[in-house]
């Protein structure tokens, strides 16, 4: 894309923080591009955006599971109460279909399966090709949930659960859900690994099917971490049926639930800075590579930025971005 025909940042972030629904979807486009020019414009445009907002508002929930097990179709259920209540909601779902076995992308869209009522200005959807050949979640979720942040209450992520990307939607969202399929290797699977430890609510979907619900929802039960291990959270497993619609409304309450532990446990600010730094990391190793960061005063000195107190999280990513340009551009010499 010419660089003329890019946004202006300046003006771009006013009309999301408005709410305008078609500078959020031109927004995202920004933050997709990675063009040298459009990457400017985007870092110029998240900070912006991330004031005091990003530090205690909102709530980022990422929704994870095996392929199939409903997680859109919870998530639809969801959505409803979550506008009953008349909190506004956006969604990002990472689609799998880029992985080559499901045909590259031209299953996008077809495989959101979120289903809504008519038009809705309080809701946005927004569908995203994992083009991550390594595994785990693009980078540009991140920063996505960001822009997302600032003028929605709610933002969801889903994601397939496959090994890296249960481990990176971990550091994405305040709230981590996993939806167990029944009766499925991918659950017993699941259960056998260490990523266990990662969500703070279990669903057991598909419980009009019954018996196979029930076991699947007792093995997790087993497994899931106990409060007195980690924390004074619950982790509670629900039996849900997304079809018949059953157990949404005990099974949503647990998202508010969870972040009201979170505020009181005064984690949330200290989740989102942990957050921010793991991903804005990520984010200038791919840009700039290991010698990228090096020149930035190394990973322990950019950590140490990105955490100090009081900073614009995406401000102060944007200043590493330009310090480590400044120092890998060759500078302009005058002619002699
Ligand atoms: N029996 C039954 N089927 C369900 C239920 N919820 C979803 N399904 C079906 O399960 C299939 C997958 O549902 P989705 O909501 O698309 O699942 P998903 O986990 O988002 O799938 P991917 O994003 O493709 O991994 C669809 O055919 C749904 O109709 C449920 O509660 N009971
Ligand atoms: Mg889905």
């Amino acid at each position: 894309m010419a660089s003329g025909s890019l946004p202006d940042p300046e003006q771009l972030a006013a009309r999301i923080l408005r709410g305008e629904r078609t500078a959020v979807a031109s927004g995202l486009n920004l933050l997709d591009n990675r063009l040298p020019d459009a990457r400017d414009r985007a870092v110029r445009l998240l900070a912006c955006l991330s004031g005091e907002r990003w530090r205690s508002e909102g709530h980022l929930v990422g929704v994870t599971g095996p392929p199939g097990a409903g997680k859109s179709s919870l998530v639809s259920a969801m959505i409803r109460e979550w506008r009953l209540a008349g909190r506004t909601v956006a969604v990002l779902a990472v689609d799998p279909s880029s992985r080559p076995e499901l045909g590259g992308g031209a299953l996008l869209g077809d495989r959101i399966r979120i289903k809504t009522t008519g038009q809705d200005e309080g809701l946005f959807i927004r569908s995203l090709a994992n083009r991550n050949q390594l595994g785990g979640v693009v980078t540009e979720v991140w920063p996505m949930s960001g822009l997302l942040l600032a003028c929605f209450d709610v933002i969801v992520i889903e994601t397939v659960g496959v090994g890296q990307t249960e481990i990176d939607i971990a550091e994405i969202g305040d709230t981590v859900c996993y939806v167990a399929q029944p009766a499925s290797g991918d659950t017993i699977q699941y259960l056998k690994s260490g990523i266990i430890e990662i969500p703070d609510i279990f669903a057991v979907n598909k419980s009009d099917l019954g018996a196979p619900a029930l076991k699947t929802a007792g093995e997790i039960r087993r497994c899931a971490p106990r409060p007195d291990r980690r924390d004074a959270w619950d982790y509670p497993v629900c039996l849900v049926s997304a079809a018949n619609d059953t157990g949404i409304a005990e099974f949503h309450s647990h998202f508010a639930r969870h972040r009201q532990f979170l505020v009181a446990a005064g984690l949330l600010g200290e989740l989102r800075a942990r957050h921010h730094t793991a991903w804005a990391l990520r984010l200038l190793k791919e840009e700039f590579g290991t010698f990228g960061l090096e020149l930035a005063g190394g990973r322990t000195a950019v950590e140490r930025r990105l955490r100090e107190p009081g900073c614009n999280p995406f401000d102060e990513y944007a200043r590493l971005r330009e310090a480590i340009r400044s120092r890998v551009l060759p500078v302009d010499r005058p002619a002699t």
